[in-house]
């Protein structure tokens, strides 16, 4: 029951309450909903009775939400954090994409995030490239650290599918700091950290497969083909170990004791046309055996590829690295329960979730694998409706499965489910809410850690077709806010949201605490401070030093100081052609105080945090007088607070 309901009042009901009605609310223990924010905050909800009724989970100006939502954003490349149950957007944090505003992308230290990769090969290509990167990515899913079972507020990591690579954002500073290129592998999708103990490994699926050594001898003859699976080292960001697998791997989790990584495949046929990939009655789930493939690594077995080491896993191999669970044809999503043993396939083409009781896997992995029923975890095997793609859960054993085709969430419950498939007579269906349109993943407040909450469920809806002003042809996505506490659930909020957050979390705002301006001494520009030292600048006072490079003289040094409303240098000089690096470090420390640098007609802009020293690369272009400015609003003086660059004639 809802504290709501507990409260004997529908929270329909409450929708529409007066503000009175919302004052004596505000005394039950539910500060933060919006509609106890009294008549100011009701502002903005207190038209139709419809508009009541789904901007419901407002939150009133002033009031901060209970839970950090990490949305990832699809092709857009970038994390969102939105705020939850009001579900504005607090902040995006550019990642695998090129921001305008702060710079990620064209600053030295981006730069630096972005090249950082496994191979001397790459690395030596981005070198002889300059400042080449892929500045575009397609970022599923977003996940954060764990001990124990529970967040660790310690990092988000995230996966770009486009350019098969994996990113870190540092929880304290939400900024990306390492940005890995996966060797081997093609098309990074699924991708989880390790649950227990913590986070070791983020797992990584390789969705795509290609020839082992891709060159471009084999690129006709899928025999050579391989799908890779990928454990990276969490804390150094490069990759720990592979493993071959028969089949393609689109979603993955981990269990709750560390044993277990388990990824879905939607082709075990190999096929590379959709006919072929749907060709077979049934595909699998693929069980990683965590311990066997640490020893085998730790031994030397397998090869080693462009700097990692790969075990051969597949089908054939009879290794006892995997096993392959069979599963009704192309599974999607892959979801651990948080009662630490059941997890739920999503049957997409089947309109099942499987459930697998995960502590039979042991049993698995004892005999060869032609000697064990594969099937034997099979506890529960629900029809729910039609296209089950991802499982949310809450911590009252209730399984949230979003239905793609029948656009609906179904709530079931696992016991339930269990006892059915046993033979009793028991509907595990719950409840089952419509939503719009098309939903993908869904979640719960910290439903995939062992602290899963009962109250509230984002739904990312694929589509949102009518429900918004007409904005052209290209619509935005819909994510749906839905309260679980009582037994029915309740849709209270719609979310348009850009191009296309495939995934979320919701983390209690307990868990984070990040600072307000940055330590000078941030790893992040440890290579700027040192250039700076040896280039006798202490960046710690205002600087206004411009310095030509002994060695290089195409090369010059600029180093700023910001303090609102001004930058340390009035003007500085160059010379056409010249390769110009901008240092600025703002000294003002007030919460709230970024500052920017943006060089008029070069294409150069970045963001300036408090403390923070940035800096970036770029050539003067044709001679003449270029304002630079700052375009983070600063002071009342902002408008002021700007400079010329003179560059002078090349031969002058
Ligand atoms: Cu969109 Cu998690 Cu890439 Cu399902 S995946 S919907
Ligand atoms: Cu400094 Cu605007
Ligand atoms: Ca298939």
């Amino acid at each position: 029951m809802s504290d709501t309901e507990k409260a004997g009042i529908s929270r329909r009901g409450l929708l529409g309450a007066t503000a009175t009605g919302a004052a004596v609310l505000g005394g039950m223990g539910l500060p933060r909903l919006s509609l106890m924010g009294g008549a100011a905050g009701l502002a903005t909800v207190a038209g139709s009775t419809a508009a009541r009724a789904e901007g419901g989970a407002a939150i009133a100006p002033g009031q901060l939400d209970e839970y950090y939502g990490f949305w990832s954003s699809g092709q857009t490349g970038e994390m969102r954090i939105l705020g939850i149950p009001s579900m504005r957007e607090l902040m995006r944090v550019p990642v695998f994409n090129r921001c305008s505003a702060t710079g990620w992308g064209v600053t030295n230290e981006s730069l630096r995030v972005h090249q950082r990769t496994m191979t001397e090969k790459t690395k030596k290509f981005l070198e002889a490239n300059g400042k080449r990167i892929h500045d575009n990515g397609d970022l599923h899913h977003v996940h954060m650290s764990f001990t124990d079972g529970k967040y660790d507020g310690k990092y988000l990591f995230m996966n770009d599918k486009a350019n098969t690579r994996v990113a870190r954002v540092r929880a304290d500073v939400m900024k990306c700091d390492a940005i890995l290129e996966i060797p081997n592998a093609k098309a990074i999708h699924g991708m989880r950290p390790q649950k227990f103990p913590a986070t070791k490994y983020v797992f990584c699926n390789g969705e795509d497969e290609a020839p082992l050594v891709n060159d471009g001898t084999t690129m006709q003859d899928v025999s050579t083909y391989v799908n890779i699976f990928t454990a990276v080292d969490a804390e150094a960001m490069l990759p720990a170990w592979q493993v071959m697998v028969s089949g393609n791997l689109d979603n993955c989790d981990a269990d709750y004791e560390g044993k277990w990584a388990f990824s879905t495949s939607y082709n075990s046929e190999m096929g590379m046309t959709l006919a072929d990939m749907t060709a077979s009655e049934m595909d699998h789930v693929v069980v990683f055996n965590i311990a066997a493939i640490e020893a085998a690594v730790a031994a030397g077995e397998g090869q080693e590829l462009n700097g990692v080491r790969i075990l051969d896993g597949r089908k054939d191999a009879n290794s006892n690295f995997t096993r392959y669970i069979p599963i009704a044809n192309n599974p999607h999503g892959c979801n651990m329960a948080p009662d630490k043993k059941h997890l739920c396939i999503g049957g997409k083409l089947s309109p099942t979730v499987t459930v697998l009781d995960v502590t039979k896997f042991d049993a698995l992995f004892e005999k060869p694998a032609a000697e064990v029923d594969l099937r034997s975890p099979v506890v529960a095997e629900p029809e729910l409706g039609l296209g089950p793609l991802h499982t949310a859960f809450d911590g009252r054993g209730n399984a949230y499965t979003s239905l793609f085709l029948d656009s609906q969430v179904v709530k079931w419950n696992i016991e339930d489910a269990i006892k059915a498939y046993a033979g009793e007579k028991i509907d595990p269906i719950k409840d089952k809410i419509d939503v719009q349109y098309q939903p993908g993943h869904l979640k719960t407040v910290m439903g995939e850690t062992s602290e899963a909450e009962n109250n509230w469920l984002v739904c990312l809806c694929k589509f949102s077709k009518d429900r918004f002003l007409n904005v052209g042809p290209l619509k935005p996505e819909n994510d749906q806010l839905i309260d679980i506490s009582g037994d029915k659930m309740v849709l209270v909020h719609d979310g348009p949201n850009f191009a296309e957050p495939h995934d979320a979390i919701a983390v209690a705002a307990s868990k984070l605490n990040p600072l307000s301006a940055w330590n000078r001494q941030d790893p992040m520009w440890a290579e700027t401070r040192k250039q700076a030292e040896a280039d006798g600048v202490n960046l710690d006072e205002w600087a206004d030093t411009v310095i030509r490079d002994k060695d290089d003289p195409k090369k010059v040094r600029v180093y700023m100081s910001s303090q609102a409303p001004s930058f340390s240098l009035e003007s500085f000089t160059v010379k056409e052609g010249d390769e110009v690096t901008v240092i600025v470090t703002n000294l003002d420390d007030i919460d709230d105080l970024t500052h920017g640098f943006t060089m008029g007609n070069h294409g150069v802009a970045m963001e300036v945090a408090p403390q923070a020293t940035t800096s970036v690369t770029f050539v003067a272009a044709q001679p003449g007088v270029y304002w630079y400015y700052c375009q983070w609003f600063c002071h009342a003086l902002h408008m002021e607070m700007r400079g010329r660059m003179f560059v002078e004639p090349a031969g002058a």
